[in-house]
């Protein structure tokens, strides 16, 4: 498909800074708007100023026009080769918001919706490959292809209920205390972490504000006070952090730590040392934690042979604009998914009204979402998604 128009509109994300909204013309139109990070991982791509992208477009927007794309990944490799080392030519946040608005103008003329399309797309490439390449896999791809054809989508829920850090303005340390749902999404999940919310809302003590990602934050006696609250929903929820050590500059006593927070039933951690030290990450799962990669991996495949290689990991973070393009993204599930890491979609703590997380998560089989608490518009935009496309599956 030939693309006659790309747009780079500079419009405002949740935190009230400048972020990136690419309108891409062709047959028909698509549109997608990208999130931006605080708690940024080095390895990230690079997220160029929206003047920069407007400044670059038109030479970009000229070799374009030159090409007919057939497919997604297509356009993708496409924004790959022209956008050079960790995308700095034409920023991340700039190729997945063409990567984005492009599968969504193929998913259109289809008459598909942008997961349905994605599904389709991706399920017949991995089939074809694997049977060409079957044999240079350990793996089974073929049992991975079968596995993006089910039919209905069972994801979890990680739900950031109580903040610190960066994202914050209060004195806790770790940035996110989690509630990690022992069932997959359904409207009686929903109204649980309802229901949690207010008991929560009723507990904790006042002032109680929400950080960026609508959080509950206020002051506590100490790094581990929030999870003596949290424990009282361990019925339904086991309990996680994101520790994102690599935002913590003070001093600490990162074994102590790990000690009490095994007492206190935290089973799941993300980032709990810095992004480089990928041993420590490994010797903490021997200690009977499941331990997640974001800020190591950064939606990086090479970054996860690395962690594979060194045994560090449980589980991953899956943020797409981290890497910049869905096609690499998909190619990072994909290692991790035939290395039994469980996988974790994940919005920005800057986030826009865009929902397009969600229908990635659900094409390539996501075993958790982790979009915020259903108390702000940009975070609600994420769950609305997820259950209108369940109740469309449902019926
Ligand atoms: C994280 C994220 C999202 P940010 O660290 O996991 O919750 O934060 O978007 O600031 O990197
Ligand atoms: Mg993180």
């Amino acid at each position: 498909m030939k693309i006659e128009n790309i747009k780079a509109n500079k419009i405002l994300d949740s935190r009230g800074e400048w972020t990136v909204e690419v309108e891409i013309e062709s047959e028909n139109k698509g549109k997608a708007s990208i999130p931006s990070g605080k708690s940024l991982g080095s390895h990230e791509a690079v997220c160029l100023d929206c003047d920069l992208i407007e400044k670059n477009l038109p030479e970009f927007l000229k070799e374009v026009k030159n090409f007919d794309f057939k497919s997604s990944q297509e356009f993708d490799n496409f924004l790959i080769e022209r956008a050079g080392k960790n995308k700095e030519k034409l920023g991340g946040n700039f190729t997945l918001g063409c990567s984005i608005a492009f599968a969504k103008v193929l998913a259109k003329k289809e008459g598909l919706e942008l997961y349905e399309y994605l599904e389709k797309e991706y399920t017949q490439t991995t089939a074809n490959y694997t049977q060409a390449a079957a044999e240079s896999y350990n793996n089974s791809p073929r049992e991975f292809a079968l596995s993006l054809q089910e039919s209905a989508p069972t994801p979890k829920l990680i739900i950031n209920i109580i903040g610190g850090g960066v994202h914050s303005f209060n004195n806790l340390d770790f940035q996110e205390c989690w509630l990690v749902s022992k069932q997959s999404f359904s409207e009686k999940l929903i109204a649980e972490i309802l229901s949690v919310i207010n008991i929560l809302e009723n507990k904790l003590s006042k002032p109680l504000g929400r950080n960026d990602e609508g959080a509950f934050c206020t002051n506590f006696n100490d790094n581990y006070e929030p999870f003596i609250y949290l424990n009282q929903f361990k019925e339904n929820f086991e309990l996680g952090a994101d520790i994102a050590a690599n935002q913590i500059k003070k001093d600490i006593n990162w074994q102590e730590i790990y000690h009490q927070l095994k007492k206190l039933n935290v089973t799941y951690l993300e980032d709990p040392y810095k992004e480089d030290e990928f041993e420590y990450f490994a010797n903490l799962r021997k200690e009977g934690f499941k331990v997640i990669g974001d800020d190591l991996t950064t939606t990086n495949t090479e970054r996860l042979k690395t962690a594979l290689e060194k045994n560090s990991l449980d589980g991953v973070i899956v943020k797409p604009n981290q890497i910049g393009t869905i096609k690499e993204t998909f190619d990072f599930i994909k290692l991790a998914k035939e290395n039994n890491l469980f996988t974790i979609f994940s919005h920005r703590s800057g986030e826009t009204n865009d929902n397009w997380i969600i229908d990635l998560g659900i094409s390539f089989n996501a075993d958790y979402f982790k979009i915020g608490v259903p108390l702000q518009g940009e975070r609600i935009a994420k769950w609305n998604r997820l259950k209108e496309i369940f109740d469309k599956n449902d019926k």
